[in-house]
């Protein structure tokens, strides 16, 4: 991004204290900044003694391989009785682990001691099926208990498990599968999604006719909705039938440090999926970290809702293994935001008394859009914080939330990372930082950061460039699964020394970083380097955008020309002279250099089931192509939507 007068127009200027409250009672202070300045590894050292070890590490770093790192490598534990058991020998035993509120309104209290019965007894099963310590499971499921107690077990016994998100194809699964050759799959007959039972194990059978799928030796099934299921005899079992006969006391085995904890797929922008792999104790340390100081929770008092879905990483990390590592009480829920009304998650926030709620950007406009009374008409007094991630949120979702949800008094933390990252790397703190609308800010204490041009040197202050993390952490991912070189390739040859995470970014004046969106989503227009994000910023905050999403075509005379897509608020019609207005607000806001070429105004944007939009698919659009692979797709009738809009904006 060279150009800088445009990288310097986000003219965003509000600040937030954190409230006196929150700072005089916060988990973690300026002093944790100190401490990690003085002596990272002494830092990381120390809140690895978060985790119970059966042996403790003596070493923290092992960098003598870079970029293959090895965290506390000659430490030992279990990731699973760190998640559940030490709690119940702790006294907290009867503490509420996972509220699971269903769809349809069916909701159950799990208890850290039943946690602990049915990880064990589903331990068991896997041993029964043939599972050893080592061999990958894949697990494809809804959001369900079952699915957070399957990912436990596989760490009980020491086999990695590769979680698939439940709204992916039978050939996404089957791909997955095959790259990881697992032998076991975990499923369930559907689950409840917009008032419906939506099957899940036809996708199942149809990725095992695979070749590639050939070594999976059973399908384990977790009966939700009772419907009427396919069923290979000898091959599929039913989760009830076999766990319900296993002991539901089971010793856990500890495993090195570096064992294997699971493999994510990102499917980033081309090429094959890569299977991110996690190891033991760096991730179960950072996540456990990052879960405790971003969101300063109090185990005793607090009610966690990360409203992600657990097939992403941002659920395997604050869902599962960050707030069960932490001994939290957190909802777990099952369906869509709007169903059966638009206030579902106000409701269950309510219901629960959830004091802190982590969700993404594209739902926090999703609920703007909706109107500020739907949250109005319910209590949320017990928040205290709130959170961010996924995308880079755009101030006015970010003072929207912090105002209609927030009660204008809670802060919010918006955090900056990724499946590779493994736990947030940049966010306030909530205790400590004056807060900035749309900004991550600042590393968290043991994590460095920065802003590099296209050579990896440091830019100043005011600059905009490439996010680069420029020493090991903790969670970071130890390699593609399978697949070294392009773990090198990717993340460690664009910049000597530095990790390379695909994100634009900038930092202000005040040293505080700005993440632009990805890389690849930069547009080059006349010469100039301009963010979506941030042209998407300045579309949202016109009173009459709810969202806004910008792609660069292109375009003969400019190389690429802005083009956005945009959903009005309220769900009303365009009027005459709204696209020119519209033109003119972003040509205020950034310049005329950043002045959308086109604006379509549309009902939906594609967007994948992590709620990332998929601006790929509405390039295509833009340049009139056939459109590319639409199988990440939430909803794939959205784009004959917006196909359909196009003539009347051409
Ligand atoms: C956790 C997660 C990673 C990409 C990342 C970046 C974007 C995530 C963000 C953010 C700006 C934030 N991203 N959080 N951008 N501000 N707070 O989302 O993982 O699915 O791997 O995506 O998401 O572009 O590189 P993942």
């Amino acid at each position: 991004m060279s150009n800088e007068s445009l990288a310097n127009l986000m003219t965003e200027t509000r600040k937030f204290a954190p409230p006196a409250e929150v700072a005089a009672d916060a988990n973690v202070t300026a002093a944790a900044y100190e401490a990690a300045a003085d002596d990272r590894l002494a830092f990381w050292a120390k809140q690895a003694r978060r985790l119970s070890w059966e042996t403790a590490p003596t070493q923290t770093l092992d960098w003598s391989n870079p970029p293959f790192a090895k965290w506390f490598a000659d430490g030992r534990l279990n990731v699973a009785y760190n998640c559940v058991d030490r709690h119940v020998e702790a006294g907290h035993g009867d503490r509420v682990a996972i509220h699971f509120e269903g769809e349809p309104g069916d909701s159950r209290a799990i208890t850290y001691a039943e946690l602990q019965r049915e990880v064990a007894r589903a331990a068991h099963a896997l041993t029964e099926l043939g599972v050893r310590t080592g061999d990958r499971v894949a697990i494809y499921m809804p959001m369900l208990p079952e699915t957070v107690i399957a990912m436990l077990a596989c760490a009980r016994i020491g086999a990695p498990h590769s979680v698939v998100f439940g709204a992916f194809s039978a050939d996404a699964l089957a791909t997955r599968i095959e790259d990881a050759d697992a032998r076991v799959v975990i499923t369930s007959d559907g689950g409840y999604r917009r008032g419906a039972p939506s099957a899940l194990k036809p996708a199942v059978d149809e990725a095992l006719t695979r070749p590639g799928a050939a070594n999976v030796r059973h399908v384990l099934v977790v009966r939700r909705t009772g419907q009427d299921i396919p069923w290979t005899e000898g091959r599929d079992v039913w989760w009830h039938e076999l766990t319900e006969r296993q002991p539901d006391e089971h010793t856990p085995e500890a495993f090195d440090a570096e064992h294997p904890l699971f493999i994510l797929y990102t499917s980033g922008t081309t090429g094959r999926p890569k299977g991110i792999l996690h190891t033991s104790a760096g991730y179960l340390t950072q996540v456990a970290f990052t879960h405790h100081a971003v969101f300063d929770l109090k185990p005793e008092t607090d009610v966690f809702w990360c409203t992600a879905d657990v097939g992403w990483v941002t659920g395997h990390s604050y869902i599962v293994y960050g707030p069960l590592a932490n001994g939290a009480t957190e909802v777990l829920y099952e369906g869509t935001p709007n169903t059966p009304h638009n206030g579902r998650w106000w409701e269950i926030v309510q219901k629960y008394g959830v004091t802190i709620l982590y969700t993404a950007p594209t739902a926090i406009r999703t609920c703007m859009k909706w109107g500020d009374d739907i949250p109005a008409q319910f209590n949320l007094e017990s928040l205290r914080i709130l959170g961010s991630v996924g995308e880079p949120i755009n101030p006015e979702a970010w003072i929207w939330y912090r105002k209609h949800i927030g009660g204008d008094r809670t802060p919010v933390v918006d955090t900056w990372w990724q499946t590779e990252t493994g736990g947030i790397m940049i966010s306030p703190l909530p205790g400590v930082t004056a807060a900035k609308p749309g900004a991550a800010q600042v590393p968290l204490p043991g994590i460095s950061a920065t802003v590099v041009d296209d050579d990896g040197a440091e830019v100043g202050n005011g600059s905009g460039g490439y996010l680069a993390l420029t020493e090991p952490w903790p969670s970071m991912l130890r390699t593609i699964w399978g697949d070294d070189q392009r773990f090198l390739d990717t993340y460690w040859s664009r910049f000597e020394g530095k990790y390379f995470a695909g994100d634009g970014a900038k930092k202000d004046a005040e040293g505080d970083i700005w993440l632009l969106g990805r890389v690849d989503d930069v547009m080059l227009v006349s010469g100039h380097n301009i963010s979506t994000t941030e042209v998407e910023s300045a579309l949202v905050s016109h009173p009459r955008i709810a969202e806004a999403a910008v792609v660069g075509a292109t375009d003969p005379q400019t190389t690429q020309a802005i083009c956005a897509f945009v959903i009005l608020r309220g769900g009303a019609a365009e009027e005459e002279g709204l696209v020119e207005e519209l033109r003119a607000h972003v040509s205020k806001e950034l310049g005329p250099i950043a002045k959308p070429k086109r604006i379509l105004p549309v009902d939906e944007l594609p967007k994948t089931r992590s709620g990332k939009i998929m601006r790929r698919l509405l390039r295509d659009v833009a340049e009139n192509r056939e459109l590319g692979d639409v199988t990440t797709l939430t909803d794939s009738t959205v784009m004959d939507l917006i196909q359909r809009k196009l003539p009347t904006a051409a």
